[in-house]
């Protein structure tokens, strides 16, 4: 008989429970590289989806970008026969000042971003804006299944139309000669502005930089190399000499707005509070505003020095008479309201009309939880039927 001296021989089942413990060994470690694998795979399907409806989204975008570019040709067309139309009316009559876009929503589908917009607004959201609407369970609008959508509620794209004309075309300082800087429109109506008292906290430590800034933007686009600020040195290099990363003024005009941060004296807090807002470099030299879709400050720095009237209350009197159309149709209003004769300084009025040209339009696609927002900023044929011109495209 065997001793059983050792206590493992004789427990039962001894030699069992190793395998036991080998066998529950592999089952964990497999479990471990299951369950990793199936993490992994759950992980590579989440991005390729993702990267399938982001690339949806950015073809959404694109095709609102090519109705937008359809509405603008025929917005065009439009546009003629509205010229057409009332150019023999009496003096007098109201502009009939209005796109297509302002009637048919570049969405799609229109119905339901109009749908939508109607749902939002009627849960008291007050937003006059047009933006990206994003259907949500709270949006008032959802299929009853006995609809004949033919679409899917959840992908889509919205576009807003505005007009880049409205703003200064900071590039046209490139044209005015160095001489004549100081009396020229583009440059006191950026003076104009820069200065309006809604701004003076900006630049309360050093006043002399509203002014110093539109002479560097100038030298920055204009071809020579001659300082035109009568306070900083002859060379527009100097101030770019002393910087870490050493670098020369461009001399020619700015292809993209980005450019404007290499400026001297441009801050992001200038940037994103005044010249996004108001000016633009887009468009070839055309330097003409459009005042009719201008209701705030550009308004406000049109105005001549001899008019003493609190500016905002200026704004809210226009207002009351029904706004303007036309840079006619404002300095009447304003000689009406101010008593004074030029209420328009005379050098800024050359720069005024009631034309528009440029257009900046902001399509977004979605895909469920994905967006891409493309922005193009286009010029328009000059005459009707013309394709419009790409200035600039920017994918976010
Ligand atoms: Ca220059």
């Amino acid at each position: 008989m065997k001793s059983c001296s050792e206590r493992s021989q004789c427990r039962p089942g001894g030699r069992e429970g190793v395998a036991i413990v080998l066998v529950l060994s592999v089952i964990a470690v497999m479990t471990i590289v299951v369950v990793e694998l199936s993490f992994t795979t759950r992980i590579s399907s989440e991005i390729a989806m993702n990267q399938r409806d982001e690339l949806k989204a950015l073809y959404l975008a694109k095709a609102g970008y090519q109705y937008s570019k359809i509405i603008l040709t025929i917005d065009n067309s439009l546009q003629s026969q509205i010229k057409k139309t009332t150019e023999n009316l009496p003096e007098g009559t109201p502009a009939l000042g209005f796109h297509l876009w302002d009637y048919f929503p570049v969405s799609y589908p229109p119905e339901v971003i109009a749908l939508l917009d109607m749902a939002k607004s009627m849960q008291g959201g007050e937003e006059g804006e047009q933006t990206a609407a994003t259907p949500s369970e709270g949006s008032g609008v959802e299929s009853d299944g006995s609809s004949d959508q033919a679409w899917d509620q959840e992908e889509y794209y919205d576009v807003e139309i505005k007009s880049e004309s409205c703003k200064i075309n900071l590039n046209s300082l490139a044209e005015e000669k160095q001489k004549d800087l100081q009396k020229s429109g583009i440059f006191k109506l950026l003076v104009n502005l820069l200065s309006l008292e809604e701004y003076l906290e900006f630049f309360k430590d050093n006043y002399n930089l509203r002014e110093d800034l539109i002479y560097a933007i100038k030298d920055w686009v204009d071809e020579d190399s001659m300082g035109s600020n009568p306070r900083a040195g002859m060379d527009e290099n100097t101030p770019y000499q002393s910087r870490a990363d050493r670098y020369r003024v461009k001399n020619a005009p700015f292809d993209s707005f980005e450019e404007i941060f290499l400026v001297e004296g441009m801050s992001y807090k200038l940037y994103a509070e005044i010249f996004e807002k108001y000016t633009t470099v887009y468009g070839d030299k055309d330097n003409k505003i459009n005042i009719a879709c201008n209701h705030g400050p550009i308004v406000k720095a049109i105005l001549d020095q001899s008019v003493q009237y609190d500016k905002d209350e200026l704004l809210k009197a226009l207002e009351e008479r029904g706004g303007f159309d036309s840079p006619k149709d404002l300095e009447e209003k304003l000689k009406e309201i101010t008593g004074v004769k030029t209420p328009i300084d005379a050098d800024i009025k050359g720069l005024l009309t009631a034309e528009d040209t440029k257009y900046r339009v902001v399509s977004t696609g979605t895909v469920g939880q994905v967006s891409k927002v493309l922005t193009t900023v286009v010029q328009r044929g000059s005459s009707a039927g013309e394709q419009v011109k790409l200035l600039y495209w920017r994918v976010q």
